[in-house]
């Protein structure tokens, strides 16, 4: 992707950030991975699929989805208080509700529930408030609810459909409300990629005519996407030259199950975090909130334990990416870098006092160490290509002691 200043002017904030929240929420966190008393294996969102659920059933779900607990402050509050500098939240998934008020189908959170607001509404004031990001999740290929979206071949004879009409005249036009109406639009996130590159640059062009600056994800397909996600939570072995982002999990599923508890601790997402731009990416974190419009406690426990330490260590990942040196899988350290820091993230504390990192004679002209925690000063030495530095008998900090080599 060569240096477009236009796109290189749409996309800074979004390599400063780093870190956003995906949320994913819709009519499937009531059956909450569990249909007619069986369980339905796999991620959350897909039961209607997984289960075969034909639309007439599936549909009476909007009558029960009344989440009267939903407070859009709260979680704009939670995202920032863990760090994070953006939200993605599903604006339509594969199963085609649509959790903001459209006119191009009732088959919405406003007209077809109880509850009748507008959820989307709501967090774009609240977003606005705390100057957190706000960006949509739009499922602009599988439309499950849809009779000319794909995916739903157990109501729908896939013959019959006729994709582009769908494309055209329902998915492209809710798109220009969502950009029209939740101003301004900090990134369309598109998933599973487009049939063919014409529908999908179509759908682009749209997206730079009505709201320029909203950041495209590379699930558009065709690599019209301002940057590419990698596979669900995939991080790649190596850093990427591209601008890169891996959706994560917070445990096993993006949409609500009542039964999954596998949350990944405070350490391990730290831990992902900074490995994450260590090779130059965005951690983009799910959360599935329930049907009454809570957020999971387990997993906001976990986001503000996050947070907690990117109060101390943002420095070393907020617009930082990946380091001039080889890190050895093995090494007790990662590293991110900006131009004249290099910042050495440790995991495993080196007992003898001293933290050898490897082979960065070339990297760095180190002309000061010390700890970003409290400042402390470090010394250090040249031992061939490997820099040792003496670090305190212990870790300033559980999860991830951050030491800072300030280079010429
Ligand atoms: C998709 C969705 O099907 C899923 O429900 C969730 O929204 C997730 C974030 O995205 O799942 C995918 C999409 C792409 C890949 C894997 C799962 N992929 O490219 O490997």
């Amino acid at each position: 992707m060569g240096q477009d200043p236009v796109r290189e002017r749409r996309i800074a904030w979004w390599r400063q950030a780093r870190f956003g929240l995906f949320i994913h929420w819709g009519l499937y966190a009531i059956p909450a991975g569990v249909w007619k008393g069986r369980a339905i294996p796999g991620i959350g969102e897909w039961i209607m699929h997984r289960a075969k659920i034909p639309v007439r059933e599936y549909e009476k779900l909007a009558k029960r989805f009344n989440p009267v607990k939903f407070d859009a402050e709260e979680w704009v509050r939670v995202a920032k208080e863990a760090g994070m500098k953006y939200i993605v939240i599903t604006a339509k998934h594969h199963d085609g509700f649509c959790m903001y008020d459209t006119k191009y189908t009732d088959y919405n959170i406003v007209k077809a529930t109880p509850f009748g607001r507008d959820p989307m509404k709501e967090l774009r004031k609240a977003c606005d408030k705390e100057g957190v990001k706000l960006g949509f999740y739009y499922s602009q290929t599988l439309d499950w609810h849809h009779p000319d979206g794909m995916g739903n071949d157990w109501d729908y004879d896939p013959g019959k459909k006729n994709f582009g009409r769908y494309f055209r005249e329902y998915a492209m036009p809710q798109v220009e409300e969502l950009l029209t109406n939740y101003r301004t639009v900090a990134v369309m996130w598109f998933d599973i990629g487009t049939p063919t590159p014409e529908l999908a640059r179509e759908m682009v062009e749209l997206v730079r005519r009505v709201s320029p600056d909203a950041v495209i994800n590379g699930r558009i397909g065709h690599g019209l996407g301002d940057y590419i996600d990698v596979g669900d939570n995939r991080i790649p072995e190596s850093p990427l030259p591209v601008d890169w982002e891996v959706p994560m999990t917070l445990n096993d599923t993006w949409g609500f199950k009542s039964y999954d508890h596998n949350w990944k601790s405070p350490g391990r997402v730290v831990q992902i975090l900074v490995e994450v731009v260590s090779k130059g990416g965005n951690l983009l974190l799910n959360i599935g909130p329930t049907a009454e419009g809570e957020l999971p406690e387990p997993a906001v426990k976990v986001l503000l334990e996050v947070g907690k330490w990117l109060k101390e260590n943002g420095e070393s990942v907020y617009g930082a990416g990946a380091a001039p040196l080889h890190v050895p899988g093995d090494a007790p350290y990662m590293c991110t870098w900006k131009p004249g820091k290099l910042y050495v993230h440790v995991f495993g504390w080196p007992w003898d006092g001293e933290l050898v990192v490897f082979s960065a004679k070339g990297a760095v002209k180190p002309v000061r160490a010390y700890l970003l925690k409290d400042q402390r000063e470090l010394s250090f030495r040249w031992e061939g290509a490997d820099l040792i530095i003496n670090v305190p008998e212990r870790p300033a900090d559980p999860f991830d002691t951050v030491i800072v080599v300030e280079t010429e």
